[in-house]
């Protein structure tokens, strides 16, 4: 034959998009936070991530998402969200990647600018299509809340343990939310202007509505969290100046955030299990 060989022909099956939602999820789940967890052992139960990212093997991801966590003097915080977060999206099939964006020294902390930041170097790294900016102390309970974006913003928590499950105020849009880099890059991202805690959440949602986008939520059994017990960290006081901030917001949103976002990068380093980002990010 033409061929002039024994073997034969093989056609690897076309890879099909992953089903959607993913075959695997497990609905509500009881989580476990046991004080004697270590790093190593939560890099042991997640053999397939690299470099804080993976891909299924089964299937073409839906979504490429970045998961963005602003990050200071949390460790153990750190280590319970990587636990339940990284088998928590291989359920739900996506591609994705964990960046842990470091605020260095000790000037008033800014969660906002931190995010602008992640954005920003996560994009370098890949294209991804879809943004999760995420508390480091919230675990989800319910991986039918998925962790992909929409055609609106979409705020994955409604109600949260602490809060007996109800959503805190209408137009509350804080903890975690989902964008694609579209919607992110529409409303200029995140005010750099919010040193210290609260009122930055109110902004992006102020800028969401600015553009005339929605606010979308799963239902409320699904979208719900656990937040870890803490006390307010010493670095990030109340911030006074926060309603003022929020009534200037439509007039300075144009001009501040991603395109007057100023830091200095210290360093960009791949552990197994996040992309750690460390960056000066200035003080107010
Ligand atoms: C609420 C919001 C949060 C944010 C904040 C006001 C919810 C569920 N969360 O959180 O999204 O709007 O109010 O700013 O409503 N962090 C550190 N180190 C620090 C301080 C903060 O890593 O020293 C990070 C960490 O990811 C933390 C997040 O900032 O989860 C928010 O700070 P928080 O947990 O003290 O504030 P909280 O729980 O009131
Ligand atoms: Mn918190």
């Amino acid at each position: 034959t033409s061929h002039g060989s024994s073997h034969p022909v093989t056609f690897s099956s076309p890879r099909r998009h992953c089903p959607l939602p993913s075959r695997l999820l497990q609905g509500a789940l009881k989580l476990s936070f046991d004080s004697s967890l270590t790093l190593k052992e939560v890099e042991g139960e997640n053999s397939k991530v690299v470099e804080g990212q993976y891909q299924p093997a089964e299937c073409i991801a839906q979504q490429s998402v970045a998961i963005l966590i602003p990050h200071r003097n949390r460790e153990k915080h750190l280590l319970y969200l990587l636990h339940h977060l990284h088998p928590f999206l291989q359920r739900q099939q996506l591609h994705y990647g964990i960046y842990v964006i470091h605020q260095t020294g000790n000037a008033t902390f800014n969660r906002a600018k931190l995010l602008n930041v992640g954005f920003l170097e996560a994009l370098k790294d890949y294209n991804w299509n879809c943004f999760i900016f995420h508390d480091v102390d919230l675990v989800p309970e319910n991986d039918y809340n998925l962790y992909m974006c929409e055609q609106d913003p979409k705020h994955l928590v409604v109600g949260r343990n602490v809060t007996g499950y109800q959503l805190r105020y209408k137009g509350y849009f804080g903890g975690v939310t989902a964008m694609t880099k579209e919607q992110f890059s529409k409303v200029n991202g995140f005010s750099n202007t919010y040193w210290g805690w609260g009122g930055e959440d109110d902004d992006l949602r102020v800028r969401v509505e600015l553009q005339k986008m929605k606010i979308l939520r799963p239902p409320p059994d699904v979208a719900r969290y656990t937040m870890v017990f803490h006390n307010r960290d010493s670095g990030n006081e109340i911030n006074k100046d926060r309603m003022r901030l929020l009534r200037q917001a439509p007039k300075v949103w144009k001009t501040d955030g991603l395109n007057s976002c100023s830091y200095k990068m210290l360093s960009l380093e791949k552990p197994k299990l996040y992309i750690n980002v460390t960056a000066d990010i200035g003080k107010p």
